[in-house]
């Protein structure tokens, strides 16, 4: 069964969906498999792995010593070009609907079609959507767009369904890797009573209680990448 359909399944059931973000330019290698090894014991069932700006080939060496000890599935968060490889399982085809740069919209995705076809890799169309979060993101600076405002949730709740009507298979609700404030619950909220795609929420996740908060507020997936970065030992209470 496709990834997709595994999500949506998971969703009709109201199973929650805990994915463990990588960044293949601050793992290391050497501590990669204890690492793996305590992903493979938590909750979490999908790995995600990607960054702002990775040099070429790591992302695959990284993806390649994750294959050899994990059987959770891969999925490619690019934060560009050179993170696509064929090695993963899933790409997170993110179109930056919160911002007006066209590159980040459908430009890098036309220029990643070749590197997609024939890939095998299973292509997720996201809308990702960035929000504010009380300091600048590492999306903001590289798009050169501007994150939503916390203050004007129905446009944010307008956004998503935008993209709903788009036909986009996700949406993205992100405060960016390390935000000072996570997604609110109350605007997962608004969002989930208005969009009826899958829902990840990432961005400034610390903790089981703000994992548990966005799982309770609509979340389908949850992502944490910088607390686990930070300690690993998290992993056990998540
Ligand atoms: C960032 O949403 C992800 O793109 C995860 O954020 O690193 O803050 O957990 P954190």
């Amino acid at each position: 069964m496709s990834l997709y359909n595994q999500i949506k399944n998971a969703r009709s059931k109201g199973d929650k969906v805990l994915a463990i973000l990588l960044d293949p330019d601050k793992v290391k290698h050497d501590e990669l498999p204890g690492l793996i090894e305590r992903i493979n014991q938590s909750r979490a069932s999908i790995i995600l792995v990607g960054g702002s700006e990775v040099a070429s080939g790591i992302t695959e060496t990284v993806i390649k010593i994750i294959k050899d000890y994990s059987p959770l599935p891969i999925v490619i968060f690019p934060g560009d070009l050179n993170q696509i490889t064929p090695m993963a399982n899933a790409i997170l085809f993110l179109s930056l609907v919160s911002g007006r740069n066209p590159e980040y919209l459908i430009g890098k995705h036309v220029q990643a079609v070749p590197l997609l076809e024939d890939s095998g890799l299973e292509v997720i169309s996201t809308a990702y959507i960035l929000i504010e979060n009380g300091r600048e993101t590492s999306v903001e600076r590289r798009s050169g767009t501007k994150p939503m405002s916390r203050s004007n949730p129905d446009k944010i709740v307008r956004t998503a369904k935008a993209a709903e009507y788009l036909g986009f298979k996700m949406v993205y609700l992100e405060a960016g890797s390390g935000a000072k404030h996570p997604v609110s619950a109350n605007l997962i909220e608004q969002v989930r009573s208005k969009v009826n795609l899958p829902l990840i929420v990432g961005g400034g996740i610390k903790s089981i209680q703000e994992v548990e908060l966005a799982f309770k507020a609509g979340a389908d997936i949850v992502v944490v990448g910088t607390a686990v970065e930070e300690d690993e030992l998290i992993l056990n209470s998540l």
